[in-house]
């Protein structure tokens, strides 16, 4: 096995990492930016090097700096977490040419699922259901294109090749708003992507965001671990998540995972990855791939007793996977409130110094944070401070757990969206389960 790793990220997925190494008795190396000097990973490290000054584009972007920090630690390998650098395929491959394993896929698929044509052209001829569209980029020609959206149907939807996340997109009603929105939408991606290739997609009204986390080895084998119901968004960030999606049943998650896992296999994906699906009357319609562990791995690990971290890194090394599909069993529900330093209804972001901190615990909670009493939240990053999940034997125990767990839960000095998540266990609509998409959006509209 490695011996020691450098983790390239911050806060408490620098700390998950930590914690898998640790238990995988690897060494391991942490990175951190000035205003990250005192966090907790870095002291429980067995070393760290300062990378630059607190802007992530100085510090945590920084690609010659990381590397050279992994050069002076003599580390193996480096893992990127979320965000910042974990689907930057230039990176990944300058970590593999400097001699170091890159945890996570090999550069080209990054590439090839970074670009959001190129990605849904592969997983629609490897055999994933993907959403009806222009099956390619959008043609030059005015009439090939109203051709193609009067084919889809309105409404349509225009991506940007380069988006991806809720980046650079436009919804359109009407043949008469067609021809504009492909410009509009074709400008600003070649000013936000550097690349104005753009393509179409019938637009889902109500739908819901369902993941599927897969796993591939470096040995052509892959498998999928089901699903996640991520639907309480807003603005494209996720608030709750849950695993399985609830009302799916079984035998649909294992045909569409079956299939994810097939694709993997076909394009020869290494490590851990999510298929993004649109889910609307009980079918599944592919939207993006991301090449990265994700924020909510962890209740896809509470149901299965996995542990992605770790098998992440035993993939990285070369070795097989040690469990079938057939060996995967799927137990109780597990549900996530990410804990964000914000406005709990403004959500402006709510920087500072945490003058209080005590957190909730019993059966079935797990917390998963770099915060303590005292700790002062940067403003230079996002403001996810940690993420509160809770086990249950059934989605209500789950809930049940959460409510409690979020009434035990005390975070003084700075604002957190825990009233949030607080109302959100008791709304009747979510109690249920399967709210689409808008669900948050118009709930926070209608509040006065
Ligand atoms: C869509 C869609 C409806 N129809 N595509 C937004 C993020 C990006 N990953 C894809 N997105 C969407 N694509 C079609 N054909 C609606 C969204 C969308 C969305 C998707 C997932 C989670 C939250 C969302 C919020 C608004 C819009």
């Amino acid at each position: 096995m490695f011996d020691k790793i450098l983790i390239a990220n911050r806060g408490e997925i620098a700390l998950r990492i930590l914690r898998a190494c640790r238990a995988m008795g690897i060494k391991t190396v942490t990175v951190y930016s000035e205003a990250d000097a005192e966090a907790k990973y870095v002291k429980l490290s067995d070393e760290s090097v300062c990378i630059g000054p607190a802007s992530s584009k100085l510090s945590y972007l920084n690609i010659p700096a990381i590397i050279s920090a992994a050069e002076v630690t003599d580390a193996q390998a480096i893992h990127p977490g979320y965000g910042f650098l974990s689907e930057n395929a230039d990176f990944a491959e300058r970590v593999e040419k400097s001699g170091f394993t890159f945890i996570g896929p090999r550069p080209e698929t990054i590439r090839l699922m970074g670009d959001k044509v190129s990605a849904k052209e592969t997983m629609h001829k490897t055999g994933v259901p993907c959403v009806p569209g222009s099956d390619g980029a959008i043609p030059e020609d005015s009439d090939e294109i109203k051709t193609i959206a009067k084919k889809i149907g309105y409404p349509i939807i225009i991506k940007a090749a380069g988006g991806g996340g809720g980046r650079g997109m436009r919804v359109v009603h009407t043949e008469a708003a067609l021809l504009n929105s492909v410009v509009m939408t074709k400008n600003e991606a070649q000013a936000a992507f550097g690349n104005p290739i753009v393509y179409m997609e019938k637009f889902l009204e109500k739908p819901r965001h369902v993941e599927f986390q897969v796993l591939a080895d470096s040995h052509g084998k892959a498998i999928h671990l089901g699903t996640r119901d991520c639907s309480l968004q807003r603005r494209h960030q996720k608030i709750i998540e849950e695993a399985p999606a609830p009302g799916i049943s079984e035998k649909k998650m294992n045909k569409i995972g079956a299939r994810c896992a097939s694709a993997c296999e076909k394009i020869n994906y290494r490590g851990a990855g999510t298929f993004e699906f649109l889910y609307e009357n009980d079918e599944f319609y592919f939207i993006e791939m991301n090449t990265r562990l994700q924020v909510e791995h962890t209740v896809t690990e509470l149901i299965t007793d996995i542990d992605l971290v770790q098998e992440q890194i035993k993939i990285a090394f070369g070795e097989k996977l040690s469990f079938r599909q057939k060996d995967i069993r799927y137990q109780g529900h597990a549900i996530e409130c990410r804990l964000n330093a914000e406005d709990p209804y403004n959500f402006m972001p709510s920087p500072g110094t945490i003058s209080r901190f005590h957190l909730p615990g019993g059966p079935g909670v797990r917390i998963d944070t770099h915060a303590y009493g005292g700790y002062k939240v940067p403003s230079n990053y996002d403001s996810m401070i940690g993420k509160l999940i809770t086990y249950g034997g059934s989605r209500d125990q789950a809930l049940a757990r959460m409510d409690i767990a979020l009434s035990e839960i005390l975070i003084e000095g700075i604002k957190t969206n825990v009233p949030l998540h607080r109302d959100l266990m008791n709304d009747r609509n979510f109690i249920d389960g399967g709210v689409n998409i808008h669900y948050l959006e118009n709930k926070l509209k209608n509040k006065p």
